[in-house]
């Protein structure tokens, strides 16, 4: 039987089988033989045949950076060292891909953050948590698997600037444990390289309990002498295998995975312990502060798990050596579908910080639901943290502009796996490329990424273009409205994500509670609350403390108001509730009727296999909407002005 070979996405060069084959390639001051230059010439020789190139060594610009130009004798990329060669000539591709001629390509760019990076939730088994595309292609049967596959997988990340990828769960279990043993050292050195290839570092999640699990000790306590000896012959050994290993990533101390805590310590002792171990290979520890209290009671309404992560992690700024890195997630709860920004981000003014977002749509519908998570991801990028008089926003903090460091950047749990078309709907890929090209470029919008994915993916016309860019930017808000109102967040099914259940976490362990009763809905996180407002510089803290100056989309995460409560639309917040979610359904259908127009221009396959997706969104929106209205009318009994139906 023939197996279909898996999509392209954006490096699809529809156009490029049509044009002749030859062309001059001249290089000065690179090796052509060398990896990272070879694969750029392939790319091009791939993307635009028939076209010349020149790549040229220029000192003087920055890292990673490149010039490329168009003229009549083909395309010229300039670069001072091999990666930005690499991106030059990705540059150059994608400008003729949306719309320019050879001699009309012209772009100079260096990336604003040093680390662009993906994050793995795969497993050895193959699964992959929280994953909605398929299995995962770099496990199978607790292998690690290499092939063309990889290869294209590298290309993409390259073509969008990553250059750091942690192929394996945060979650580090069973045989995960023992990546950093001989059993795996010769697929991953394999891997290690393919990637270098492509401009690309090889990280991995590491198990902190290792000196127990793997070193059969009977503990892990990282300031115990033994423990630390132990690291120093393990990370000896993982580089003299893995000379270019970039580092590693730990979940310590967070939803039942082993930590520091366990023996007194503090976040700071235990990844201070690995970054000194690691420090002479050059090697760095990207240490998650996603830690909070997983097993609360939902009785307490102090404990307020927004404020975890500042509360276990502000203290300690300063302390945490120059190789480590805290990684925090956008938000303080959880990747829902709007959040606050995280205060540690810019809390912080003396560590290194890496924001986390996720692509994978774990609360953002599975990647069955449309949702463009540009629009999030900019909106949180140009936060005002209030941290520094200028440089203040999340873009500014983790890129490093606001303290002059050079580690720092983004990263983002990825939305990939093995289905044909990588990302299960076909526009979930536009989260994918758009990640990256965010990292790269803070300053790009959501439309031109939204048009250079469309452009190179389908290479639609204006019209439909148009279309295509305006479902993409509608997508956010309209999810945001069948599901959960006002920044509340969390009334979905608990375990999978999918689909309302209001209540569904509302008696949990968990932290996350709406606090819903018959007059009225939110949590309190003033001073008079759980005082989570106060995490915040003074400026934004007195914003979020007050509800007429809190924004509106947020109101309900910072304060508990009745149903009747006025909003500035004029509306009371019952009646918002109830036209927010008939809105967002309808809108829901708006979305896939554009998407039944575009089916004369969209490749059969994909037309289909999108279409089946809106199938689902659509019942999905329903549910939401109808779950959602009856239980607050249900509470409340207040009726819908308008006089729909609600069960
Ligand atoms: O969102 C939660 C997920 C877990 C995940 C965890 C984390 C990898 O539900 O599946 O574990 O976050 O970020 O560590």
């Amino acid at each position: 039987m023939e197996t279909q070979k898996w999509t392209q996405l954006w490096l699809n060069y529809k156009d490029a089988e049509t044009k002749p084959g030859t062309a001059d390639i001249v290089v000065e001051g690179f090796d052509e033989n060398a990896p990272v230059v070879a694969n750029a010439i392939a790319e091009f020789k791939r993307a635009a045949r028939g076209i010349s190139l020149s790549l040229l060594h220029k000192d003087t610009i920055p890292g990673e950076g490149y010039r490329a130009l168009g003229s009549e004798d083909g395309i010229t990329v300039e670069a001072s060292d091999e990666r930005g060669i690499l991106y030059g000539v990705f540059a150059a591709i994608r400008q003729m891909y949306c719309g320019k001629r050879a001699v009309e390509v012209a772009e100079e760019a260096s990336p604003k953050n040093p680390l662009r990076m993906m994050n793995h939730w795969d497993n050895m088994d193959g699964s992959i948590e929280r994953g909605y595309s398929g299995e995962s292609f770099f496990f199978e049967n607790e292998e690690i698997v290499i092939g063309d596959r990889t290869r294209d997988y590298a290309r993409f990340m390259a073509s969008i600037g990553i250059n750091g990828v942690v192929i394996n769960n945060v979650n580090v279990k069973g045989a995960a444990s023992y990546l950093i043993t001989d059993r795996y050292f010769g697929r991953l050195s394999e891997l290690s390289e393919l990637f270098e290839g492509y401009g690309i570092k090889l990280y991995m999640s590491l198990n902190f309990a290792s000196p127990i699990e793997i070193g059969g000790m009977d503990t892990c306590d990282p300031l115990d002498q033994k423990v630390i000896a132990w690291w120093e012959d393990k990370i000896k050994e993982v580089y003299d295998r893995l000379p270019n290993l970039g580092g590693f990533l730990v979940k310590a101390d967070s939803e039942g995975r082993p930590g520091p805590f366990t023996y007194g310590r503090t976040q700071a002792d235990g990844a201070n312990m690995l970054a000194d171990v690691i420090k002479p290979y050059g090697g760095i520890i990207i240490w998650r502060c996603f830690v909070y209290n997983c097993t609360q009671d939902w009785r307490d309404y102090k404990t307020d798990r927004a404020r975890a992560g500042y509360d276990y992690f502000k203290g300690l700024d300063g302390a945490y050596h120059d190789n480590v890195i805290l990684q925090i997630k956008n938000g303080p709860m959880d990747f829902q579908i709007r959040e606050p920004v995280s205060p540690l981000l810019g809390g912080l003014t003396k560590t290194n910080q890496i924001l986390e977002v996720q692509i994978a749509q774990e609360y953002t519908g599975h990647q069955i639901d449309l949702c463009y998570l540009i629009p999030l991801y900019k909106e949180v990028l140009d936060f005002h943290t209030h941290c520094d008089p200028e440089k203040d926003t999340v873009a500014d903090v983790v890129s490093g502009r606001t303290m002059g460091n050079t580690l720092g950047g983004m990263a983002a749990v990825i939305n990939t796996g093995n289905d044909l078309n990588w990302t299960g709907n076909d526009l979930a890929a536009a989260n994918l490329y758009g990640f990256g090209r965010l990292a790269f470029d803070t300053d790009l919008s959501a439309e031109e990424i939204a048009r250079e994915w469309i452009a190179m993916t389908f290479g639609l016309p204006k019209k439909e273009e148009d279309i295509l860019c305006s479902m993409l930017l509608r997508s956010r808000e309209v999810y945001e409205k069948y599901t959960s109102p006002l920044g509340i967040g969390w009334m979905v099914n608990p375990m999978g994500h999918y689909g309302p259940s209001v209540d569904g976490y509302e008696y949990s362990r968990w932290g996350t509670y709406h606090r819903a009763d018959h007059l009225g809905i939110g949590v309190d996180r003033t001073e008079k609350g759980t005082g989570y407002c106060n995490q915040y510089y003074e400026e934004n803290a007195k914003m979020y403390s007050d509800p007429k100056t809190c924004p509106e989309e947020l109101v309900l995460f910072f304060h508990h108001l009745p149903y009747t409560y006025m909003l500035k639309s004029g509306k009371s917040l019952i009646q918002h509730i109830y036209d927010s979610h008939f809105e967002g359904e309808e809108q829901a259908r708006g979305l896939a009727a554009d998407w039944d127009s575009l089916k004369d221009v969209i490749p059969e396959a994909a037309f289909g296999r999108v279409k089946e997706r809106f199938d689902l969104q659509l019942d999905n929106a329903r549910e939401w909407r109808d779950q959602v209205n009856s239980y607050f009318f249900r509470k409340s009994g207040i009726a819908d002005e308008k006089g729909r139906t609600i069960y």
